[in-house]
Formats: structure tokens, C-alpha cells, sequence
């Protein structure tokens, strides 16, 4: 079916112009809707061999973009249709997703004069800090129960057993690289210590809370004064330890270099993004962080590396089968970085527990 048949299952103001490929996310396919009215839209379809239950996800959003709307009239703020993202009802139902063939289709409204960043700077990381710590705050109280949208999303120990069972199948006969065989040792030694998280939840220590899950960088809207607009890609929105959003933004952002650059040696971790992302963050979560939390950021800030190694070499290792890739190595090539980033990190967590206590 055509994407503008598709298109017009929505309520839709307006006449369909054009529709093209927007932004660069590694799961679902993302699109730009023109009309010849005021708004235009983006059409997404949700890539349902990764997110299994549709319906749950979409009711997830449904709730978080209500409630953050509601949270927004209260505080008396100006602009709220870019500041929370508002998604299009079907014609003929009030449902906010179709499944046409299987595949699964929603629209929202485009935030008009937004922008996404690949890269930011100590500026906008602490504007990012003080908006994803303002998110999960906004969220404490949502009502409604949110579901895991990928169940065990960031569950380290689920991760480190996923890689145990590619390893094991060896699906791709990867396992005979070299390389494969090494990394698999560079990783094994701190599996233990990255799966502390879980531990902690078990005895009690650790909540779950409601968070974003994937704070890329380029997960986040800034207006043309580099003011925060909104958090955006909401799929993953589900109760999940603060680590998730601290260390995943931190991964982006913090290293000089994108995830998949294979220069490895020009992979760091940067300091002055992590203290201005962390200033932001504590200043907006502090009235819910329990000393716990706020005690392992240093370790959010390394898991976050680790875990989306192990992930994108189990993914190199199955034979490409989960991330979209543009060659061959690129799940090897994004391994290598992220176990740079993750040394680098790790060798900066002193710098970072001194400057965590003194927030
Ligand atoms: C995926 O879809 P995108 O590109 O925003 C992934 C994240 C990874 C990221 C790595 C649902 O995010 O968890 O950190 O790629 N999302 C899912 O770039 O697996
Ligand atoms: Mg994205």
C-alpha cells in the first residue's frame, strides 16, 4: 500500500502534498507528511518484529503525552503543541495506530521550527539534564500502569545472557574471527560488576521508575534560542531504572565521536559534558533521587556503553538481524567504539563520584 493511502487513514487536516524520509533512527521508518493546510505530520511505522505488543505501546504514549500535556496547562505554559508531542486519531475510530499488512502505522503533528542535534555542547547537555530529569518527574505521578514495551529493556543481566546465547548459536559463524574471540574477552571481566543494577533492585535497594529509555541525543527538540522543546521517540517510555536515561544520554553525548565512527582512537569520554548534563539532571531530579541513585550515576554513565556494546556485537554476532546496518562490520565497528567509550568512561569515574558529591 502507498504511504499516502496510508496517510489518509488519519485525521488529517488538509490535502496530502508529499510524503518523505525523515531523521535517522536505527528501528521504526520515519516520515514527514506535507499539506497544503498549517500543520504537517510525521508518519512512523513501528517496527513490530522489535516492539511486539503495538497496542501497549501506543497506549503507554497515549497516557505519558496526556499527562505531560495536563502537567504543562497547570504550570501555565505557553507553546504546549511543541512542547509534547500530539498524535492523529484514525478517521473512523479514536485508535492513534493502524496495522495495514502487518505493519503497524501512526501519525503526530511535526513540531514546526524544532531541531534535533547530533552532538551537543556543554549548554544544551545541561539544558538536555534539566529536561529528561524534569520528564521523569513530570511522570512520577502518571496514573496509569505503563507496561514494558520491550519487557527487560535495559536489564543487564538479560543482555549479558543474550550474548551467552549468540555466542552459543553462532547463527552468522562469526565466532570464528579473531576479533569476535577477543572482544568477547575484553567484555567478560566486568559483567558481573555491570549487572549491580539488578542486584540492587532484588535486595530491595533500587526502584523502577517511569523513564524514557532511550535519551539519545537526537531524542530531544530544541528551538532556534537552543531552549529544550521536548523529549521525542517515546516508544520505550517504560518503568526502568534512572540509570537508564542518565547513562544512555551520556553515551551519545559524552563521547567525542558518533557511535559508529570507527576511528576508536579518537573515542573519549568528555568530562564537560558529563558535569553539565549531571548539574542539569540532579537540579531537576533531586526532589525525588534517592542517595543510591545519585551515588551510581558514575556507574549509569559506564553501564550505558557496556550494555549497548554487548547489544550491538550479539546483534553482529546473530547476523545483523536487529539494527538497521549500512555495511557488513558496522555492528563490529559500533562494538569497538562503544568499548572505547566504555574504558574511557571508566576511567573517569574518580572525576566523576568527586563531582557528584559536591552537587
Ligand atoms: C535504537 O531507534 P533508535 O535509533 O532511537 C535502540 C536504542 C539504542 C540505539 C543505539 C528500541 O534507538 O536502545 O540505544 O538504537 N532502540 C531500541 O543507537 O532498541
Ligand atoms: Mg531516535
Amino acid at each position: 500500500m502507498e504511504l499516502k493511502e496510508i496517510a489518509a487513514r488519519f485525521a488529517i487536516e488538509g490535502k496530502v502534498l508529499e510524503i518523505k524520509p525523515l531523521g535517522n533512527g536505527l528501528i521504526n521508518d520515519t516520515y514527514k507528511i506535507k499539506t497544503d493546510g498549517p500543520k504537517a505530520y510525521v508518519l512512523q511505522r513501528v517496527n513490530n518484529a522489535i516492539f511486539q505488543d503495538v497496542e501497549l505501546l501506543q497506549n503507554n504514549i497515549v497516557a505519558v503525552t496526556r499527562h505531560i500535556r495536563k502537567k504543562l496547562e497547570a504550570a501555565g505554559e505557553s507553546d504546549i503543541d511543541r512542547k509534547v508531542l500530539t498524535f492523529v486519531p484514525l478517521v473512523d475510530s479514536d485508535k492513534t495506530y493502524c496495522c495495514i499488512e502487518d505493519k503497524y502505522w501512526r501519525v503526530s503533528v511535526f513540531i514546526p521550527d524544532a531541531f534535533t542535534y547530533e552532538t551537543v555542547d556543554p549548554k544544551y547537555s545541561r539544558f538536555a539534564g534539566e529536561a529528561f530529569g524534569r520528564f521523569e518527574a513530570m511522570l512520577a505521578d502518571i496514573p496509569d500502569k505503563l507496561g514494558e514495551t520491550i519487557p527487560d529493556f535495559h536489564n543487564m543481566e538479560l543482555r549479558a545472557r543474550q550474548l551467552r546465547e549468540a555466542v552459543a548459536a553462532d547463527k552468522a559463524g562469526r565466532m570464528k574471527e579473531p576479533e569476535v574471540q577477543e572482544i568477547l574477552a575484553t567484555l567478560k571481566p566486568y559483567e558481573e560488576e555491570m549487572c549491580k543494577a539488578e542486584r540492587l533492585h532484588r535486595e530491595g535497594k533500587l526502584p523502577k521508575r517511569i523513564c524514557h529509555c532511550d535519551t539519545k541525543v537526537n531524542n530531544m527538540m530544541f528551538d532556534a534560542d537552543g531552549n529544550v522543546l521536548c523529549v521525542i521517540d517515546l516508544d520505550t517510555v517504560m518503568p526502568s531504572f534512572v540509570f537508564s536515561d542518565f547513562g544512555d544520554f551520556l553515551r551519545t553525548a559524552a563521547n567525542t565521536v558518533a557511535e559508529d565512527d570507527p576511528a576508536i582512537e579518537k573515542v573519549d569520554f568528555r568530562m564537560d559534558i558529563f558535569e553539565a548534563f549531571a548539574e542539569g539532571y540532579i537540579k531537576s531530579a533531586k526532589v525525588f533521587l534517592t542517595p543510591i541513585e545519585r551515588e551510581n550515576l558514575p556507574y549509569a554513565a559506564c553501564l550505558f556503553p557496556y550494555m549497548q556494546a554487548v547489544r550491538f556485537f550479539a546483534d553482529y554476532i546473530n547476523g545483523d538481524t536487529y539494527y538497521k546496518i549500512k555495511y557488513p562490520e558496522h555492528n563490529l565497528v559500533r562494538t569497538r567504539n562503544q568499548v572505547a567509550l566504555f574504558k574511557a568512561a571508566l576511567a573517569k569515574v574518580p572525576q566523576m563520584k568527586a563531582f557528584i558529591a559536591k552537587q
